[in-house]
Formats: structure tokens, sequence, C-alpha cells
């Protein structure tokens, strides 16, 4: 995962020796050059070659490669600390913790909701699934599948009925059986479907779930960026669920997205498989785009 971006970050950086020095003015777009190519908004990029710019002149004008390296690492994590904390959705604080899930359709909601859940039981939580996408058909048996697969539980109605309610029926299961979790599915949206968001809106107001969590699929590239913004403007989330990371995906889009939307990142999807999932962590990520960096 994300070669991609250390071989753009390394070929524009490295052009030279590593004890040669870059001079500050060359540095700053050098790093916005390097940045931009690897699926970093321009805005963002600036930010990070200002900074960049600014420690290295503190720093006392030249500096060599490794220290440059180091240079844009730090400014990259200060885009990450600025970020709210995630909470932790490994210890909730209240049971069922609800978590109801949001995304254009194929950016993996359902996908993503199935290795979450079998993540949560792997980890002994008690988890059920309610099917609040009864828009398309097929949905439904997709989860019927996976949920039989994982060994966990699904609430379900039939196709065209109200997801609402569906949700509903999956938060009284919990509550009865005293279950941890309740993951909300729900239909893929076309950024301009009104109905949808209505519906997803309702989800919201009957469901009241502790955390909202967006489903942004990392091959679209920039576009995620617009996705995000719109749903923070239709409907809101809390946090960002970044899936497909493990395809060509140029991986500096977290960058941006952290940035622009200032939500965290819980969770990225890395295959399509079951266990292809991973709790988000910033330092893991800049250690892998920066595996030479201190
Ligand atoms: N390579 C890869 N594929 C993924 C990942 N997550 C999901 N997919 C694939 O993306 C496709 C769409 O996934 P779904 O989970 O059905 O997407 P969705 O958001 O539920 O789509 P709708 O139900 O249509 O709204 C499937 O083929 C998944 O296997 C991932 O992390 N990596
Ligand atoms: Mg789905």
């Amino acid at each position: 995962m994300f070669e991609a971006f250390r071989k753009r970050l390394g070929s524009v950086l490295s052009s030279r020796n590593a004890d040669e020095t870059f001079r500050k003015s060359e540095l700053g777009d050098r790093v916005l050059e390097a940045l931009v190519e690897s699926d970093v908004s321009v805005s963002v990029a600036e930010r990070i070659s200002e900074i960049t710019e600014k420690t290295a002149e503190k720093a006392g004008g030249k500096i060599t490669q490794s220290q440059m390296f180091s240079l844009v690492k730090r400014s990259v994590k200060s885009v990450f600390d600025a970020v709210e904390p995630a909470v932790d959705i490994m210890s909730p604080q209240k049971k069922p913790y609800i978590v109801m899930f949001l995304g254009v359709n194929g950016g993996g909601k359902t996908t993503t909701i199935a290795k979450l859940a079998a993540y949560l039981k792997r980890n002994g939580s008690r988890v059920v699934i309610s099917a609040s996408d009864t828009f398309r058909a097929g949905a439904i048996d997709q989860l019927i599948h996976w949920t039989s697969e994982i060994g966990i539980e699904l609430i379900k109605h039939d196709k065209g009925s109200d997801p609402s309610a569906v949700a509903f029926d999956a938060i009284n299961h919990a509550t009865a059986r005293k279950m941890d979790y309740v993951l909300i599915d729900t239909a893929g949206r076309m950024q301009n479907n009104k109905n949808l968001v209505e519906e997803m809106k309702k989800i919201k107001r009957v469901a009241k779930p502790d955390l909202t969590l967006l489903i942004l699929d990392a091959m679209i590239g920039q576009d995620a960026l617009s996705q995000g913004k719109t749903f923070m403007g239709d409907i809101g989330f809390d946090g960002l669920v970044i899936t497909k990371l493990d395809t060509d995906a140029k991986g500096g889009l977290l960058i941006s997205l952290c940035y622009e939307l200032k939500k965290p990142v819980y969770f990225i999807g890395t295959g399509q498989k079951v266990d292809d999932i991973m709790e988000f962590d910033s330092k893991w990520y800049l250690d892998r785009l920066f595996p030479e960096s201190s």
C-alpha cells in the first residue's frame, strides 16, 4: 500500500545525491509538486509546503534530502493532529452502540459493515446488523450471505419497506438482548438524489446513531472530497472510512480529506475479504508514507 505515494515523493524530492542540499526557494515548489501528484488537493499541498518552508527557514537555510523528508512528514502530521480526536469505537460508553453508515453506491458500505461486524465479533462483542438498504435489489441478499458467513444476526424487512423501521427493530432487538453494537447499512445515494437524502435524515432521526460514518472510495481520488462536502452539508457525519486502499489509489487523499473535512478516519478498507479492514492510526500511515524519516 502507498507505494505510489512513496515513489512519487521520492522521485521528486530525491533527484540528487542524499548529501546535497536544497535551496529554500526550491523546497516549497518540490513539496507542492510531489503532494499534488499523490492526490493531495492543491490547497492542502500549498499549506503543507508553506509549513515545510517555514520550518526549513527556522532550521537555517539549506537542508538535506533526509531532513526534507522529515520536514514534510512533520507538516503532514500537523494536519492529522488538527483533526478532532476519534472516539474509541472499540470501548463504547453505551449499549447498544449504534453506528450508521453513509456513502454513494458502490463505495463499500455493505462490505465494510460485514468486515467491521466480524472484527468486533473477534474482539468479543455481540453485533446486529440492520439491513436498512431496502432500495437496491440484492442488498439484503448480500447481507444474508455475509452474516451467515460471519455468524452474526441480521434484522431485515422486505425490499421496498421503510429503512427507518428496520433500524428501529434492530435497535430494539439489540437492547432487549443487551447486545453491544447495531450497525446500520443504508442505500447508496447518487449525489443529487433528494429522496435518498430525506430517507437518510429520517433514519438518523429515528435511530439516533451514536456515530455516523461516511464511506469514501479511495479509487475515485479527488471526487471523494466533493462527496464528503456534499454529505456534510446534506446529512452530517462524525468520521470517515476510506475503502479500496489496496488498489492503486495514490494514498495522499487521506491527507486532503482530514484537512478539508476536519473529521477523523476510523477505519481503512484494504481488500475484498472479510479480514481486510484496519483501525486507522495516523502514526502507522505516516510511517508508511515516509518510512525512512523520524
Ligand atoms: N479492493 C477492494 N474492494 C472493496 C473494498 N471495500 C469494498 N470493495 C468492493 O467494492 C464493491 C462495492 O462494495 P459494496 O459494499 O457493495 O458497496 P456499497 O457502498 O454497499 O454499495 P451500494 O449498496 O450499491 O450502495 C464490492 O465489489 C466490494 O467487494 C476494499 O477495501 N478493497
Ligand atoms: Mg450496499
